[in-house]
C-alpha cells in the first residue's frame, strides 16, 4: 500500500475546477472591502464558507460570486488561483467560467474573457503552469441562458477557450432541452463536458450521453450504480471527471472510505481527480491525490497515470498536450 509520505507526489492536473469556486475566503474578504460589501455573513464561526446543503452552497457560492465584479477581479481570482497550485505541482489546469456570474456586474464576455485569459498568461509566463477556459452554463439558469453563453463562443473565438460544460442544479429540466446550446458550442470548435450523476443517479448520466455530444462527464461518479452504462462509457472511453472531496462534502458518500472511486479505476473507466470548489468544499488537488494514495493505495506511477489521462482528455490543442505528456 502506498503511503503518501513515502513519495513527493507526481506533476498533477484537473479538468474540473471553477473559477469563482476557487476564491478562498480570505480573498472572498479582499474583494468584498474592496467594493464595500460585508461578506462576513457567509462565514461560520472557524472563517470558512457556511453552508450545509446542495442548496445553500449553491447560494453561497453566488453570494460570494457577486464580490468578483471588474476586470481587476477576474484577473486576481485567476492568477492568485494558478500562483498558488503551480507551487503544489500542478502543471495543467481547465477553470470552468460562468459568463452568467460576468454579465451581472455588466462585464462583457471579452473583457471578461481577456482578463482571466491574462491572469493565465501571467501565471504561465511565472510558474510554467499552462490554463485554459471551459465556459459553463448554469442548468438551473434555463435554456436561453445556456444558449446565449454558447453563442457567446461562437460569435467571439478565443484561442483560450477551448471548452463549454453545464453544472448547476442536475435536478432542473432535462440534458435534451439543452440539445442546441451544445450542438452551438461543438460547432463553436469546443470540448463539451455536463455535470451528471452527482446529486442524481446514472439515469442522468444515460439521459446526458444520449442527448449531448459529451466526451467527459461532470462528477459521474454514480455511473457505477449501473454495470450496462460502466460498459457503454467505457465503450465509448468518456471521461469521468471525479471529484471524491466534493462528494464528501456534499454527502453524496457520507466519507471518504465509502467513495467507490476504488471500484470506477477497477471497472476500466477513464477516470481524472479534481478539486470542484476547492475552498467550500475543504480541498484542494493535492489534497485529492494525497487522499487517492491514502484511501485507495495508489502509489506515485498510479497517480502520474492519473495526470497523463487528464491531459490526454484535456480540451487544449494537440501541440499543448504533447508538450505537457
Ligand atoms: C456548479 Cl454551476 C456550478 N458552479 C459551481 N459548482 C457547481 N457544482 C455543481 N454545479
Ligand atoms: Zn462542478
Amino acid at each position: 500500500s502506498a503511503d503518501p509520505s513515502a513519495f513527493s507526489l507526481p506533476p498533477m492536473a484537473e479538468l474540473h475546477c471553477h473559477l469563482e469556486g476557487t476564491v478562498s475566503p480570505a480573498m472572498a474578504m479582499k474583494l468584498g472591502a474592496r467594493h464595500g460589501m460585508d461578506l462576513q455573513g457567509l462565514l461560520d464561526a472557524h472563517g470558512a464558507y457556511a453552508w450545509d446543503n446542495f442548496h445553500e452552497f449553491l447560494a453561497s457560492y453566488d453570494a460570494m460570486a457577486k464580490a468578483i465584479q471588474t476586470p481587476e477581479d477576474y484577473f486576481d481570482i485567476t492568477y492568485d488561483y494558478y500562483a498558488a497550485m503551480a507551487r503544489r505541482g500542478l502543471i495543467y489546469g481547465e477553470s470552468f467560467v460562468s459568463p452568467d456570474h460576468g454579465q451581472y456586474h455588466g462585464l462583457s464576455y471579452p473583457t471578461l474573457i481577456d482578463a482571466i485569459s491574462a491572469a493565465m498568461q501571467k501565471a504561465e509566463a511565472d510558474f510554467g503552469i499552462t490554463a485554459r477556459i471551459i465556459l459553463i452554463a448554469v442548468r438551473h439558469y434555463g435554456v436561453e441562458r445556456a444558449k446565449a453563453v454558447a453563442e457567446l463562443a461562437h460569435r467571439h473565438p478565443h484561442p483560450m477557450v477551448v471548452g463549454f460544460g453545464m453544472g448547476g442544479d442536475e435536478h432542473y429540466l432535462h440534458p435534451a432541452d439543452f440539445k442546441q446550446a451544445f450542438a452551438r458550442a461543438a460547432d463553436a470548435g469546443l470540448g463539451l463536458t455536463c455535470h451528471a450523476g452527482e446529486v442524481m443517479g446514472p439515469e442522468s448520466i444515460k439521459a446526458t450521453i444520449d442527448a449531448l455530444a459529451v466526451s467527459r462527464i461532470g462528477h459521474g461518479v454514480r455511473a457505477i450504480e449501473d454495470p450496462a452504462l460502466v460498459d457503454e462509457l467505457r465503450d465509448k472511453g468518456i471521461v469521468l471527471e471525479l471529484c471524491p472531496g466534493s462528494n464528501v462534502a456534499l454527502g453524496v458518500y457520507p466519507e471518504r472510505s465509502t467513495h467507490p472511486l476504488a471500484a470506477l479505476i477497477q471497472s476500466g473507466l477513464k477516470i481524472t481527480l479534481n478539486s470542484d470548489d476547492p475552498p467550500f468544499f475543504h480541498t484542494d488537488i493535492e489534497q485529492e491525490y494525497r487522499n487517492a494514495s491514502l484511501f485507495e493505495s495508489l502509489d506515485a506511477a498510479d497517480l502520474r497515470q492519473l495526470t497523463r489521462q487528464a491531459i490526454s482528455a484535456a480540451f487544449c490543442d494537440d501541440k499543448t498536450k504533447q508538450r505537457l505528456l
